[in-house]
């Protein structure tokens, strides 16, 4: 068995930046990974069109000041295949490769309490560790739909999420997609361009926002450059990490032109950060009424049929509830005549046929067909495996009703089991990557408190993630997010618990608890001396 000091579960940005941060600090640190290569979900979400919803400059890392010079984005969104070149940069810059173990795959790891180490088994031998890092990010396990029939179909049935690696060509060729979040909406307009006919099947319609997306320029490139401290730093105090202030007026209390003129600007440049045009857009059902209101005028501007324009409007859950999408041109896409779409609301899908789909208003014949039906979201990877902790209890046991952490990174009953960007944490409600890289810095900080006690474990307290996760629901409630059926709330699989797993405090908002937790010498985690294990 090898041994370690550190096993990190995952090499995208999560398991990289770990990686980094720990060897830095001394620590041997062995980094296993499923895939055939790096960067986590951006190795295997390669659906043409796939691009990342934040914006380049934001969506990257902060730790040095010399990459961040180094490195060009070229659009303001970065597409998946720049991201990846991205991340093949980070590891081979900071040398990084060597303690990565790809095409291994984690299937149990157990706790030993006498040794206070765990016992990591993976498909390719067993490791010990005293630490197990969960950076299995929040969108990695697909959610590949049971549908009736499927086996019969004669095409091919792809998924966004775990794309092939060769060119999928599709000229010429009659596709159906299957899902219309943030996936479906960035593939959409794509595959429009290349197959003979395109059908998207619809679900639930989507708030979707304009990217606004736009090459970079170099004149734009040397002014964020020359002032990406205070850039990170605008990112770190904002609620979502990504840089936008909320306004601090009610939605309510504008005028309705002058609110009008607000969303008009903000439409066509903040992307995302159109949910924070009001403070209350996510608290006041009344102030998210208006921006409903004011995107599905916009479908109904850009969508030529007003039949096809209603069916695409979304209604009967608030706008931002489920993640808006952020696309580029993906309403006036069902203005083509090659575009069709199916509102299964109306004509429920039946089954998948020899041909196609089958809905209640006939058979739609297919070449192939595309699942954008997203993942099981932010528990999915951490439930894969099998994890045991203290007294045998498995973290699938301990989460039966939901996820349950302390302060998103540590988990009663789960010593020295720390995860990144993990529910009860900003996580998917933030910049993700800001969110992961405050995580492992906080996690440096528990750890060197730790070896300051001479202590050898460290476990968050069951009163305190009771505690947390309390807050967490509490924080929820009182907002209009609970309000749909989200992959926040595990609505995304069948039988999968509904609890908000996200926190909503926001990323600053989440930072002065952190903050406070440390000047309160890391209230809520217990610390255990290697004296005593050395006894027992
Ligand atoms: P999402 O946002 O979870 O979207 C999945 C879509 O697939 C959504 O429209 C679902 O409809 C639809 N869906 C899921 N299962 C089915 C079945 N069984 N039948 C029909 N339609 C279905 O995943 P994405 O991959 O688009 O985006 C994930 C994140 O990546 C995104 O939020 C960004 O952070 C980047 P529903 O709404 O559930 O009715």
């Amino acid at each position: 068995m090898r041994q370690v000091d550190m096993v990190v579960v995952g090499a995208g940005f999560a398991g990289l930046r770990t990686l980094h941060t720990f060897r830095e600090r001394g620590l041997d640190v062995a980094v296993i990974e499923a895939n055939a290569g790096l960067g986590g979900v951006w190795y295997v979400n390669r659906y043409p069109g796939a691009r990342c919803d934040v914006e380049s400059y934001d969506y990257s890392l902060s730790f040095d000041p010399d990459l961040e010079q180094e490195w060009r984005w070229s659009e303001r969104y970065a597409t998946q295949p720049e991201i990846l070149r991205y991340v093949e940069h980070v590891a081979d810059r900071f040398d990084l490769r060597r303690d990565v173990h790809l095409d291994t795959r984690m299937t149990r790891s157990t706790y030993d309490e006498q040794a206070h180490r765990w016992h990591v088994e993976t498909d390719d031998g067993d490791w010990s560790a005293r630490y197990l890092v969960m950076a299995t990010g929040q969108l990695s396990v697909t959610k590949q739909p049971q549908l009736q029939g499927q086996e019969d179909f004669r095409g091919r049935i792809l998924h966004t999420g775990a794309w092939p690696h060769e060119h999928v060509d599709m000229t010429g060729r009659r596709v159906g997609v299957i899902g219309t979040g943030s996936s479906g909406t960035q593939l959409v307009p794509v595959l429009a361009e290349q197959a003979s006919h395109l059908t998207v099947f619809q679900r639930t319609p989507n708030y979707s926002i304009p990217a606004n997306n736009a090459p970079i320029t170099d004149e734009q490139d040397a002014e964020v450059k020359a002032t990406y401290p205070e850039r990170r730093e605008r990112a770190r105090r904002s609620p979502s990490g990504l840089g936008f202030k909320p306004n601090k007026q009610s939605a309510r209390e504008v005028a309705e032109d002058d609110r009008r003129a607000l969303y008009e600007q903000q439409w066509t440049t903040a992307g995302f950060g159109f949910l924070l045009a009001y403070y209350d857009l996510m608290l006041d059902e009344r102030a998210n009424d208006t921006a409903a209101d004011f995107i599905r005028a916009k479908i109904a501007e850009k969508v030529d049929d007003p039949t096809t324009a209603e069916r695409l409007m979304p209604r009967g859950y608030p706008f931002g509830a489920k993640r808006p999408p952020v696309d580029s041109g993906y309403f006036e896409t069902f203005n083509r005549d090659d575009v069709d779409l199916v509102d299964m609301r109306e004509t429920p899908l039946e089954r998948i046929t020899e041909h196609g789909i089958r809905t209640t208003a006939g058979e739609v014949e297919l070449d192939t067909i595309v699942f954008a039906t997203g993942f099981d979201a932010m528990t999915g990877a951490l439930l894969k495996p099998e994890i045991v902790g203290r007294d045998g209890l498995t973290l699938r046991e301990h989460w039966n009703a939901g996820p349950r952490t302390y302060l998103g990174v540590g988990v009663a009953g789960f010593p020295n089991l720390f995860v990144i960007a993990g529910p009860g944490s900003p996580s998917l409600l933030s910049n993700v990557l800001l969110s992961i890289e405050a995580h492992v810095d906080w996690i440096a900080g528990l750890l060197d408190h730790a070896a300051e006690q001479g202590a050898d474990e460290v476990e968050a307290s069951g009163q305190a993630e009771a505690d947390w996760v309390a807050h967490v629901n509490e924080r929820a409630e009182a907002t209009l997010y609970p309000r749909a059926a989200s992959y926040y709330m595990g609505a995304e699989v069948p039988g999968k618990p509904q609890v908000f797993m996200p926190y909503v405090g926001g990323v600053r908002g989440y930072r002065r608890v952190l903050e406070k937790v440390v000047a309160d010498d890391y209230d809520g985690f217990r610390f255990t001396g290697a004296r005593e294990a050395v006894a027992s």
